[in-house]
């Protein structure tokens, strides 16, 4: 077996949270991450028939019967990560229809996997539903997206669109848009109910007064295009406040559609 702290995806799990708290994205336990792991791969890690314990979901998802996801546990810090990995980071495997995860490695202090698993992995069935290459799901407190959640109508086209204007590469990066929840309790499977259902149309979900969630292909897509956004509405909140006297129109979103080859969320743009 070779040792599970070199492996890539647990190199770049701490790379990726040491850097999303680095942003400030992730304050005190803020935030959490789940990666779904390449079974053959962790078989060179991991003996994948020990099971340390068992945990409840409290939810079902058969779809992800004998998946594998590295996952950031409940109650622990994103700046903590990187120090002690094998207490603040956990790999299960989910059994009995996704009702228990099975633990194979870490939260070594006795704890579980992040309060918000519910709206991961329901979040990762719908993910995969659209692209199987889907893998990681990504959940943190960015200041400037949630402080527009207090300013800016939720309706998803303006809320979309008001980032698009923001900056020039934003189409490109998120051209299925945002989502978004209004305000609704966390840690529940209504929430990552609500979530999984918005996450069929957009990679990007933004839950209001709270967070943003995102998913992608791998950690470094994933935090990217959180960090596009983020940075869009960083710009909007500059100059919410001031006579808006230039933007990017529409006929030049269209432009930006044909010179990079994507396609803006139907009737998005006028
Ligand atoms: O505690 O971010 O949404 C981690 C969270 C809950
Ligand atoms: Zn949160």
């Amino acid at each position: 077996m070779k040792d599970i702290l070199t492996a890539p995806f647990m190199v770049e799990m701490i790379r990726t949270t040491e850097n999303m708290y680095a942003h400030g994205w992730d304050e005190r336990n803020g935030g959490n991450i789940s990666l779904r792991l390449d079974t053959a791969e962790l078989g060179e890690y991991l003996d994948t028939g020990a099971v340390l314990r068992e945990l409840p979901t409290g939810f079902a998802a058969p779809e992800l019967e004998d998946a594998y996801f590295l996952v950031t546990g409940t109650g622990k810090y994103f700046k903590n990560v990187r120090y002690a990995p094998e207490v603040n980071l956990g790999i299960v495997r989910l059994t009995e229809g996704g009702a228990v995860a099975q633990l194979l490695w870490g939260f070594t202090d006795g704890g579980a996997f992040t309060s918000e698993f519910p709206a991961h992995m329901m979040s990762h069935v719908a993910r995969l539903s659209i692209d199987p290459h889907s893998r990681v799901v990504m959940h943190c407190h960015p200041a400037n997206l949630l402080a527009m959640t207090y300013v800016h109508t939720l309706d998803e086209r303006e809320f979309t669109r008001t980032l698009w204007q923001m900056c020039t590469e934003c189409i490109v990066v998120f051209p299925d848009g945002v989502n978004v929840l209004p305000w609704m309790l966390c840690g529940t499977n209504e929430i990552g109910e609500a979530t999984a259902e918005k996450m069929r149309t957009s990679r990007l979900v933004v839950w209001s007064q709270h967070g943003i969630y995102g998913a992608g292909r791998d950690l470094d897509e994933t935090f990217g295009l959180i960090e596009t956004a983020e940075k869009a509405a960083e710009i909007y909140m500059k100059i919410a406040h001031l006579p808006r006297v230039n933007t990017i129109t529409d006929a030049q979103l269209h432009l930006l559609e044909k010179r990079f080859g994507v396609q803006a969320r139907a009737g998005y743009l006028d």
